[in-house]
């Protein structure tokens, strides 16, 4: 059944969710073939399945899972989406920042308490490699849910763009001086459920909670029921006021949940549309070149024995703005309207590195993972992890404990782009239309009680405002969530109270991946333990030859690499 694509997620059960203090998954992370809409490919699963499981919870459990990669030609890891990982920063995820890619034949296990609820999702951090299937939804319950009790049933809806060619050879296409024009590799189709031809289950007067989750790489996916509202409670696991929308936009990464009441009308079989938006900008007609190329129609079947056969019309995309949501808890902004501890402004633009490489740069900069990761450079250098630059050319950003930190995104591209942050949910302070320009460098009237989320669409041409403040140590990444822009270097990194990381010690499973591996787990970016401050080592300059997540062992002859992709053997093991 797993790997026929023609796959729904069960109604969910509330009185199945088992209110234990530890939840231990043993997973091993394997190639599968499937087929999930129609057409098959390798994609990567996990205990030889695919779909991916979910991970399910409550709020105070800890969930410990025991990861073992079994890919053989391939690296991988998992971050944990939302999850702000409060104390335990060396099990966020993300490959060459909190960990070390784990080789083929090593396990590593994640083992961290939830401590908020809602709707997540985990996902591979490792090199572009979630679009090749490595991703699943990940639910926190909440027993103290301001909600429960007003709705009967949950349903997961996952959304994704698909791709029938797996990632490596898609960004190695991308990373090339050819492409001047900075095109990503474009969908071939959408998934929803992780397959096609989804029928939900919908009894008259019942009301069920949707936790609608993106795994997209690229695309977003916006959503509409047929002669049904959405009554929306939360984003991105963060509670909202309730509110009635007729239109949702999920960018990559973001969740929504909200409540559908099956009206008591003609015992009817109801479409929804779900349209994957590939548009620079679906606000500005003139940048809808691509407008809405995969439509997925769905349906809430009352009654099984009628056809499936309406179609959900949708005239014009006009999705509710998510900068003016609610907060459940009428939080208002951290620090007051023009008072904070740090500002960090990033000027977003693509670039070119000096190869002629199509790059994305914050600030001018582009993003390049080195020798080191920046947790372990922080937790082994002593008083000198303050000084950003023994982290190497990572866009690192120093923050101080008990901050309120003020991030600005200017948004130089013409196109939306869906920027998350790990380690916390931040405040969306503002969030203006496409061709607003750049943030006037003083602080306007922001929204004083503004919603709350761990991954916003910034405008093309525009800016965004976000406020959190700075209470988990760690080395937490802020990227745009388009797995494709992360691969051009779209990354900055918040070093974040570094003077409480000192002497971090990581568990000895982190370290031997690591040394399989053969990366260094001590000193600056280059691993010099003697000297910080000097720079010898560190990379400044991206590769010209990317190989994702393509498994290298360690003290591979360099020649004999190249000579191998030279003749097209890349994925062979030397
Ligand atoms: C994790 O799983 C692997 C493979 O099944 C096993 O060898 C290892 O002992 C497990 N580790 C832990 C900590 O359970
Ligand atoms: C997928 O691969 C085929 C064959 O190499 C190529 O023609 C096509 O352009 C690729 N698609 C993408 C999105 O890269
Ligand atoms: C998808 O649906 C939208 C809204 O109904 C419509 O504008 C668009 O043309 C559809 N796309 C295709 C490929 O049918
Ligand atoms: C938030 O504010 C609204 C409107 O004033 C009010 O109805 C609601 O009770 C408040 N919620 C909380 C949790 O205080
Ligand atoms: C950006 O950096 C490149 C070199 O990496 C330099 O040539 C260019 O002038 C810089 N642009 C700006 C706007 O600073
Ligand atoms: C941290 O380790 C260094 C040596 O690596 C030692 O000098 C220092 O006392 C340690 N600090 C703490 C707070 O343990
Ligand atoms: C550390 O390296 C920097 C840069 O190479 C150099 O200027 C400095 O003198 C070195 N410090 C020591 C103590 O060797
Ligand atoms: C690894 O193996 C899978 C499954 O056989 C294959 O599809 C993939 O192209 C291989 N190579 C790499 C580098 O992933
Ligand atoms: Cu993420």
């Amino acid at each position: 059944m797993l790997s026929t694509g023609v796959f729904s997620f069960a109604f969910l059960s509330l009185a199945s969710v088992a209110r234990t203090a530890t939840v231990t998954y043993d997973w091993t992370v394997d190639w599968v073939w499937a087929a999930p809409d129609g057409v098959g490919r390798p994609l990567i699963g996990i205990n030889n399945a695919w779909p991916c499981p979910k991970i399910e919870a409550t709020i105070g459990d800890t969930v410990i899972i025991n990861l073992t990669n079994n890919l053989g030609n391939q690296t991988t890891g998992l971050h944990f989406h939302g999850i702000n990982q409060v104390l335990t920063p060396e099990m966020d995820g993300p490959s060459g920042v909190t960990q070390c890619p784990l080789p083929p034949g090593s396990s590593l296990t994640y083992n961290f308490v939830v401590d908020i609820g809602g709707t997540f999702w985990y996902h591979s951090h490792n090199m572009g490699q979630y679009p090749d299937g490595l991703r699943g939804p990940f639910i926190v319950h909440d027993p103290n849910d301001p909600y429960a009790g007003t709705y009967d049933e949950e349903v997961i809806l996952t959304v994704s763009d698909w791709y029938h060619n797996e990632s490596l050879p898609m960004v190695r296409n991308m990373l090339i001086p050819s492409n001047n024009r900075f095109a990503p590799p474009i969908p071939d189709n959408i998934l929803v459920n992780e397959g096609a031809g989804l029928q939900l289950n919908f009894v008259k007067g019942k009301k069920y909670r949707f936790r609608m989750i993106s795994f997209a790489a690229l695309a977003s996916a916006m959503i509409h029921f047929n002669s049904h509202d959405m009554h929306l409670i939360m984003n991105d696991a963060a509670y909202l006021r309730k509110e009635k929308h007729y239109m949702l936009r999920l960018a990559a990464a973001q969740r929504y949940d909200f409540i559908i009441e099956c009206i008591d009308r003609d015992n009817d079989n109801y479409p929804f549309l779900v349209s994957l938006d590939i548009n620079r900008d679906w606000t500005n007609p003139d940048l809808g070149e691509l407008r809405w190329p995969h439509n997925y129609t769905g349906y809430l079947v009352m009654d099984s024995s009628k056809p499936n056969n309406k179609v959900d019309v949708v005239k014009e995309w006009k999705p509710a703005d998510d900068s003016h949501f609610k907060p459940y808890d009428n939080q208002t902004l951290y620090g007051g309207n023009s008072n904070y501890d740090k500002l960090i402004v990033l000027d977003f633009a693509f670039c070119f590195d000096s190869n002629g490489y199509p790059r994305a740069c914050f600030n001018n900069i582009t993003y390049i993972g080195q020798p080191v990761p920046a947790l372990f450079t922080a937790a082994t250098t002593g008083e000198s992890n303050t000084n950003p630059a023994i982290y190497g050319q990572i866009n690192p950003f120093i923050v101080e404990y008990g901050d309120i930190v003020q991030i600005v995104v200017n948004n130089r591209d013409e196109a939306t782009h869906p920027f998350h942050l790990h380690g916390h949910h931040f405040q969306v302070l503002d969030r203006p239309k496409s061709g607003t320009g750049d943030w006037p460098k003083r602080d306007g009237n922001y929204n004083s009680v503004p919603p709350m989320r761990d991954t916003v669409t910034v405008m093309g041409k525009s800016f965004a405002i976000l406020r959190y403040q700075a209470t988990n140590p760690g080395t937490w990444l802020f990227h745009c969530h388009i797995e494709w822009h992360v691969e051009m270097g779209l990354t900055a990194t918040i070093i974040e109270a570094p003077d409480r990381l000192r002497n971090f010690t990581f568990p000895a499973d982190h370290l031997a991946a690591c040394q399989v591996m053969g990366i260094k787990t001590s000193g600056n970016a280059a691993g010099n333990t003697d000297n910080y401050t000097d720079t010898s080592g560190f990379i400044t300059t991206p590769s010209t030859s990317y190989n994702g997540a393509m498994y290298i062992p360690a003290g591979t002859d360099k020649k004999l690499k190249q000579r191998s992709r030279f003749f097209g053997l890349e994925n062979s093991f030397f």
